[in-house]
């Protein structure tokens, strides 16, 4: 396995791959701005509007350019949903285009397990023959891509594979949203909905923080719903930083939240306080669904959940009393994301709450809007290749996995098992972030070509045969955006730097080359900016506004407030979906325990975002890293009585122990947390040594989680593991 040959000192020794890395010519963000406090009094200062990639947001950014180097970013007021602000991790990403521990040329991996630098057109014909070699002995079919969907990497990624035959097109979710999604498909026709804040009198939020898990315009709506008297009820093991927002915060046993969600459901029927035309008109499925809810009583939710039975019928009887406006939030990764065997049912079962609440489209209830697209494109240069007529891997063993592009836990089975053995991944670090890292190293070691598209060496890049260097967001334009809600916009990314190491490509110059080498240039015979071009001009939009305001309001889509279109199979909300059924769970909404509950002397685990953190990505920015060192945030949090019981003290070093694996952190001893439950920062641990800032810095709850999938989804579990917890002696 390559990463136990690597030691720091290997990969830092001054070799040819060290200078790769972003080096000589450039300077820190520090001495940078040191640099700018210094300037000419006649410096040219420069203005552009483009977007974040600092998360899925994409919030709008200008940014401020002195004489051609990047001064300061700022929110773009243009931005329907950000609105002119940006969150800590926007600025911290933008120095991402002045790391000295960027990658700045291609790499490939030697028969030492070491990386060289190599020439952009070794590196394409390399891999172009390798892929060649690949479609001759096993098919086009045993090619795969990971992505985590970006404006133009989600459309060169699929056109890629599909060019070259394959249908294996893969994205983060199985590690994300993916539990969420596929149950929203199934129960109200849409992978999301989204909560009227303006006028809604109660929400309640099942492990969903807007206030660390952050996106501005989320930030804002549930500040002013606050301010004007919401009821919002937090659900979570964990006091998180939603709190200042909050009436109420319910203390939960991790995992059992279906328990809960069923009990609030069974009072509004058992009480009849559900919405009767509703359940008429608009469902299916009602009757067994209530025959089932019976027994799902608050007494019997008390004793899975630790929630009191009283609480649970206050909470049931205040929604009733709401009504309309009042809702089940949509949550988005933990609980309903991933994380358990039953996260698939529980987002159904949110949904199953807002349908007896007859919230569904109402003022101040859940909506579903649309999103704007592209017209049909004349020019046959865009023309699609044809589309693959295989199956892609796992849309047999995951036949719910109704996100976007199915689950990669099944792009990994095919690597472990032989059925892929070449795979891409582009903006995506899925070895440290999408299931149990030693299974990625273990399942990509065994494939014949691994190439991964990145800016740093990721511990993904560092498992790969080539790294391709692409310039950050920053330097770079991308497809258009399309923003949906209540009213439609399109943004766009531009490049509003010039590259900083010229030996870096944008997306589409990449995949260009890529596809040229592999035989399929035919396909990709266009830049990004000329589809973009084509794309806004489909919509009335000329790409030379996008440039100067870099987002423009499209046709109004008239909303309204009405019961929305469900496009389920049945064109109604579903209570009862028939092809769960088929995919062997039970069809109906109702309870499943999850996998694996705390034995004596164990602690349930849970994880959650950062404020100040995206994923793994800005762990290695220097100011979001001292930030974090400073504030000591890698910590894991317990309760000063489950502490006081072994003997521990805040800041005290623990070991923390799964079957999987074993880590020492420090404690943050705290009344925030439910008893009996440990909290862990998702961003910490990091082990690529390349990464000099974030390399084992703190632990990574990936490592403790055992390699599974839950069912008919595929998605990670990523919290369905127990960790005992001792303190380390000095
Ligand atoms: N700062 C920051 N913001 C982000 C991101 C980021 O990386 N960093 N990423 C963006 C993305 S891609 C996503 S998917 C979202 C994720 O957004 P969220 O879903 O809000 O993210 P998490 O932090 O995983 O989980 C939220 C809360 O769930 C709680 N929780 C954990 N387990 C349970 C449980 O079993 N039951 C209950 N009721 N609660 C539980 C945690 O304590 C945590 O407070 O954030 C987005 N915004
Ligand atoms: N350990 C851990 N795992 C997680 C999470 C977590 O918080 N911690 N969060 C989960 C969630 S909610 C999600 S959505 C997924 C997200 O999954 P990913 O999108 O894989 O997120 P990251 O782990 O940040 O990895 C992104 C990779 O893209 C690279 N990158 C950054 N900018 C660019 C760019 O401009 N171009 C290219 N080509 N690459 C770029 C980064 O260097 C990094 O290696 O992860 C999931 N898994
Ligand atoms: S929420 Fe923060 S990191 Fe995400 S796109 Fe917006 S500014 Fe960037
Ligand atoms: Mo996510």
């Amino acid at each position: 396995m390559l990463e136990s040959k690597l030691s720091r000192r290997t990969f830092l020794k001054g070799s040819a791959a060290a200078a790769a890395l972003a080096g000589a010519g450039t300077v820190s963000f520090g001495a940078w701005r040191a640099q700018k406090a210094g300037a000419a009094e006649n410096a040219t200062i420069t203005e552009a509007p483009t977007l974040c990639n600092g998360c899925s947001s994409k919030c709008g950014l200008v940014a401020t350019m002195q004489d051609g180097r990047l001064w300061t970013v700022r929110g773009s007021a243009a931005h329907p949903y950000s609105k002119g602000t940006i969150c800590g991790r926007g600025h911290g990403l933008a120095q991402l285009a002045y790391s000295e521990e960027r990658i700045t040329q291609p790499m490939r991996r030697t028969e030492s397990g070491d990386f060289e630098p190599i020439s952009w057109d070794d590196a394409f014909s390399e891999i172009g023959q390798k892929v060649k070699d690949i479609i001759a002995s096993d098919g086009a079919d045993a090619l795969a891509i990971i992505q985590d969907p970006r404006p133009s990497g989600k459309y060169y990624s699929k056109r890629f594979m599909n060019a070259l035959g394959s249908p294996n097109v893969y994205a983060h979710s199985s590690s994300c949203n993916l539990s969420k999604e596929s149950a929203y498909q199934l129960t109200i026709g849409a992978s999301n909905y989204s909560t009227d804040f303006g006028n809604a009198k109660m929400v309640v939020f099942i492990g969903r923080s807007y206030g660390d898990g952050i996106r501005p315009s989320s930030v804002m709506s549930i500040a002013s719903a606050a301010e004007s008297a919401t009821r919002i009820v937090l659900v979570d093991p964990r006091l998180n930083n939603t709190a200042i927002f909050a009436d109420d915060w319910v203390p939960i046993n991790p995992g059992t939240d279906l328990a809960f969600l069923l009990a609030i459901c069974n009072v509004l029927i058992e009480e009849d306080l559900y919405d009767h035309d509703f359940v008429e008109q608009y469902t299916t499925g009602f009757e067994e669904f209530a025959a089932q809810a019976k027994e799902y009583t608050p007494e019997w939710a008390e004793e899975i959940t630790d929630v009191p039975a009283e609480k649970i019928v206050e909470l049931a009887e205040a929604l009733a009393k709401a009504v309309p406006a009042a809702s089940i939030e949509a949550g988005w990764r933990a609980v309903i994301g991933c994380s358990y065997f039953n996260s698939f049912d529980t987002a159904r079962a949110g949904t199953a709450v807002n349908a007896l609440l007859g919230s569904w489209g109402q003022k101040g209830g859940a909506l579903l809007t649309s999103s704007p697209k592209a017209g049909s494109l004349s020019d046959t240069r865009f023309a699609d290749p044809p589309k693959p007529e295989s199956k892609a891997i796992g849309a047999k063993e995951y036949p719910l996995a109704l996100a976007s592009a199915g689950t990669n836990i099944a792009a990994l089975e095919g690597a472990l098992d032989g059925r892929i053995k070449g795979m891409f991944f582009y903006n995506s670090n899925a070895a440290k972030g999408y299931a149990q890292p030693k299974t990625w190293a273990e399942g990509l070691e065994k494939l014949d070509l691994v190439v991964t598209v990145d800016v740093q060496m990721s511990e993904t890049a560092l498992l790969s045969d080539y790294v391709l260097p692409e310039c950050t967001y920053i330097e770079r334009l991308e497809l258009p955006e399309w923003i949906g809600g209540k009213k439609h916009f399109v943004g766009m990314r531009t490049a509003v730097l010039d590259r900083v190491h010229p030996e870096t490509k944008t997306c589409d110059e990449i995949f260009n080359g890529l596809a040229e080498a592999c035989g399929v240039g035919e396909y990709f015979q266009f830049t990004a900016e000329e589809l973009a071009a084509a794309q806004l001009e489909s919509v009335g939009v000329s790409i030379d506004t996008m440039k100067k305001e870099g987002v423009v309001e499209l046709a109004d889509p008239k909303f309204e407030y009405k019961v929305p279109a469900f496009k389920t199979a049945s064109g109604k909300f579903e209570f009862k979906t028939d092809a769960v059924g088929e995919a062997g769970l039970n069809p109906v909404i109702g309870y499943v325990p999850r996998k694996v509950f705390p034995k004596e002397g164990e602690f349930a685990i849970i994880g959650g975002k950062q404020g100040i953190h995206s994923h793994t990505m800005t762990q290695n920015i220097p100011a979001l890293n001292a930030i974090s060192r400073q504030y000591n945030m890698e910590r894991l949090w317990m309760n000063a009585a489950d502490a006081a019981e072994l003997g521990i003290e805040d800041g005290d070093m623990v070991e923390v122990s799964s079957s999987e694996h074993t880590g020492q952190v420090a404690v943050r001893v705290t009344q925030r947390m439910k008893p009996g439950v440990v909290f862990l920062p998702t961003h910490y641990g990091g082990s690529s040594p390349y990464q000099t800032r974030a390399y084992q810095y703190g632990i990574a709850l990936n490592d403790f989680i055992p390699f599974d999938a839950e069912p008919g989804v595929g998605s990670m579990m990523s919290q369905e593991v127990a960790v005992t917890v001792r303190k380390v002696e000095a």
